[in-house]
């Protein structure tokens, strides 16, 4: 994205100057938003510089992953995050609304740095480190310590290659370049055991939660108008099994595999009663304009937003927004 080079330099500039630095990531972090909010983390600290982190969830919630990058004990609450900081920067979100409990910091920080690789994005920031060809912030915070002239610290190696890992798929994904590759070969020259890493944030299932997906897999239906697969999960679901919901975020993954759809998505009931809704791509839609359709957002291929209907209106209504959409150009990622 051109544009991005400068707003590099103007980021790496201030971080150069600043002694405190407030870091913040969206609600519910996956491993890219926290990999990157404590590997820059730890980049800043190793320099010398005041770093307060912290997420927006209240109650804070991590997943059991998050215990082995660095850092992620060392987050404050949300009452402690500055009110007003000098400096913010912002990890991997698409929109200032994801910031939660944490926008009006954002909104009162002199100067705001916002690192994302969503194609979807609102605009927020003082400078705006964004780039939707990257495979994930991860990466764009290693091109920002580099612009700083940074050493990477290997607690901040072992966040960011979980990041990378992560929003690539394993490398799988179309936006893992050769210069991805060598970022995540960089990060590796560090002494982590990046294969322990990997069975945290891939081979760590509850029993529970795999019958949960038993269930939903159950419910599995093609719309084939639509060209789409998709199945669901109520909190009543969630409950009886004793399952956080974070616990089945890779049924999507799963279903996905359904060779005869283009689009898969997952339907998941949240707190509030509302479902979220996560789609995913073979590449035949744009799914972030889909998502945007219903005020969400996303990246080409994996978007995802909110409903206030039930599963078979919200179905419904997808539907008509997938077949009213043009085809996806093969373009961009
Ligand atoms: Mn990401």
């Amino acid at each position: 994205m051109s544009g991005e080079g400068a707003e590099l330099e103007r980021a790496a500039a201030v971080l150069a100057e600043a002694s405190e630095v407030a870091i913040a990531c969206h609600v519910n972090p996956d491993a890219d938003a926290l990999g990157a909010m404590l590997g820059l983390a730890a980049v800043l600290r190793a320099r010398g510089v005041r770093v307060v982190c912290a997420v927006p969830n209240e109650p804070r919630h991590l997943p059991r992953w998050a215990q082995l990058l660095p850092g992620a004990d060392e987050l404050v609450r949300v009452e402690r995050f500055p009110a007003a900081p000098a400096v913010m920067v912002t990890c991997d979100c698409a929109s200032i609304d994801r910031l939660a409990a944490l926008r009006p910091a954002a909104e009162r920080a002199n100067e705001l740095i916002w690192i994302d690789h969503h194609r979807s994005n609102d605009g927020a920031g003082t400078i705006r480190v964004v780039d939707p060809a990257a495979s994930s912030t991860c990466e764009l915070v290693v091109r920002l310590a580099d612009a700083l002239g940074a050493e990477l610290p290997t607690q901040a190696a072992v966040c960011l290659y979980a990041g990378i890992v992560t929003d690539t798929g394993r490398f799988q994904y179309e936006a893992t370049t050769p210069e991805t590759l060598r970022i995540a070969a960089r990060l590796r020259e560090h002494p982590f055991d990046h294969a322990r890493l990997a069975q945290a944030l891939y081979e760590d299932r509850d029993r529970a939660a795999l019958s949960l997906m038993a269930l939903a897999l159950t419910r599995l239906t093609f719309e084939p108008e639509a060209d789409l697969v998709w199945t669901y999960l109520t909190q009543a679901d969630l409950r009886k099994a004793g399952v956080h919901p974070a616990e089945t975020d890779e049924l999507i993954d799963l279903i996905r595999t359904d060779r005869e759809a283009d689009v898969a998505a997952v339907l998941k009931q949240q707190w509030d009663g509302r479902f979220k809704v996560s789609m995913r791509s073979r590449g035949a839609h744009d799914l972030a304009a889909i998502a945007a359709r219903f005020g969400g957002g996303g990246h080409r291929l994996a978007a995802g937003y909110t409903s206030a209907h039930g599963p078979a209106a919200t179905i419904e209504e997808l539907v008509r927004e997938l077949r009213a959409a043009p085809a996806a150009t093969a373009s961009g990622g």
